[in-house]
Order: structure tokens, then C-alpha cells, then sequence
């Protein structure tokens, strides 16, 4: 992965409790079949061993469909399992601890709650933006204030670097999401508790495309 690219509209960030006690796997991939395109796996509650163990077995199923596996705020299971790139939040490691952990041309998304936080050392040197949140969401309970549509159509003035919207995204808001100025959607319950995250995705995939077109 070329650490300027960042082609990918829709953006699946985990959440075991979301899949709704269905098997983690299934879902991840009939999500993957019904169009996500990148996938974060964020775990909160375990352990790096158990953690690197979920990362290969969902690496695995990435590899399969060509779908890049990013891995949330953990610098030893990104690196163990080989990830395609790591995301953290602006309360976690710096950027610059992380790239001189990782190598400076590894690519890690950064979480942004508000826009002074654009100008922060290191902040440039991020892979892609993640706008957090959009909209609150009860999947996140210890998020900042949302951003909302003008909220990030305004950071959408400020920089070029691809924006990843979170945040309470459903296929019913997508299109005036994309429209505020997101390049890609990151979604956890819109598609993981879907009774078809297969479905769902494709229909985020459908929104996605008549709101680029
Ligand atoms: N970061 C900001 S909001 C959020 C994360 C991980 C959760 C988004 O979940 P949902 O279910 O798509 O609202
Ligand atoms: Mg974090």
C-alpha cells in the first residue's frame, strides 16, 4: 500500500458486541462480500496475545478479498501480524512515537475531535483523518462534541488529506455525509448489527456511489 493512497469508500471498524453474539468472522466477511473495503480491528477489552490472535484470523479473511486490515492503537499487534496500516486516537501514543516504532512511511490514521488539532506536531504526517464523531453515537459512549455536517465541511476547507467520517453513520445520513465532504464512511453498527451486513454494506455501497456520481 502506497502510504499517499487512500482509494477506499467504505470502512468497517469492529466492535465484538455489535455483531450481536453472531459469529465475529461471518460477519467481517459478509461484509467484506457485500463491498467494505477496509477494515479496523478495534479491540479494547484484550490482551496483545489475544488480541494478535484475532488479528491473524481476520487477516487471513482480508487476504482472501484483497481488504486491507488496520489495526486500532496497538503498535505490537500491528506489528506482529504484518497489518497493512495502524489508526490512533489523540489520546493514545503520539504519531511520531508510533511512526518511529513502525518506520516513518508506515501508514497511521489519526482520529480528529476538533479542528486545532490539525496543527498539532506530527498531526501532517498522518495516513488519512478520522472525523470523530459526526454524530454521537450510543456505540461510543466517551466520545468529544460531534462535528456534525458543518462541522466537517469546514475541516473539509482545511486540508486535503482524505477524511474518514464516524459516528453514528447510517445508510440514511451516507449520502449527506459524503456531500459535507468525507472521501469514505467508517461504520460499526450500521453494518456489524445488521441482520444482513452483507446488505447492508452493499446498500452503503450504493449510497456511496450515487452521492460520488
Ligand atoms: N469512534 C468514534 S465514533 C465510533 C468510534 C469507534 C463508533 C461508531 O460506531 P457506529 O455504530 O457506527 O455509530
Ligand atoms: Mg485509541
Amino acid at each position: 500500500m502506497d502510504f499517499a493512497d487512500f482509494p477506499f469508500r467504505l470502512y468497517l471498524v469492529t466492535d465484538q458486541k455489535a455483531c450481536l453474539g453472531r459469529d465475529f468472522f461471518w460477519v467481517m466477511e459478509e461484509a467484506i462480500k457485500g463491498g467494505v473495503e477496509i477494515i479496523q480491528l478495534r479491540e479494547k477489552d484484550l490482551a496483545t496475545p489475544a488480541f494478535t490472535e484475532k488479528a491473524l484470523r481476520l487477516k487471513e479473511i482480508c487476504s482472501k478479498y484483497n481488504v486491507p486490515l488496520i489495526i486500532n492503537d496497538n503498535v505490537e499487534v500491528a506489528k506482529a501480524v504484518e497489518a497493512t496500516g495502524l489508526h490512533i486516537g489523540q489520546k493514545d501514543e503520539s504519531l511520531q512515537q508510533v511512526k518511529s516504532l513502525l518506520g516513518s512511511h508506515y501508514p497511521v490514521g489519526l482520529s480528529l475531535e476538533q479542528a486545532s488539532e490539525l496543527t498539532k506536531a506530527g498531526s501532517e504526517f498522518a495516513w488519512y483523518y478520522g472525523v470523530s464523531p459526526i454524530f454521537t453515537t450510543p456505540t461510543k459512549a466517551d466520545t468529544y462534541t460531534e462535528w456534525g455536517l458543518n462541522g466537517l465541511q469546514n475541516l473539509r476547507q482545511m486540508t486535503s488529506k482524505p477524511l474518514v467520517a464516524i459516528g453514528n453513520i447510517k445508510v440514511s445520513n451516507a449520502e449527506s455525509v459524503i456531500r459535507a465532504g468525507a472521501d469514505c464512511l467508517a461504520v460499526v453498527s450500521g453494518i456489524c448489527s445488521d441482520p444482513s451486513p452483507a446488505k447492508a454494506a452493499e446498500e452503503f455501497r450504493n449510497q456511496i456511489e450515487k452521492s460520488i456520481s
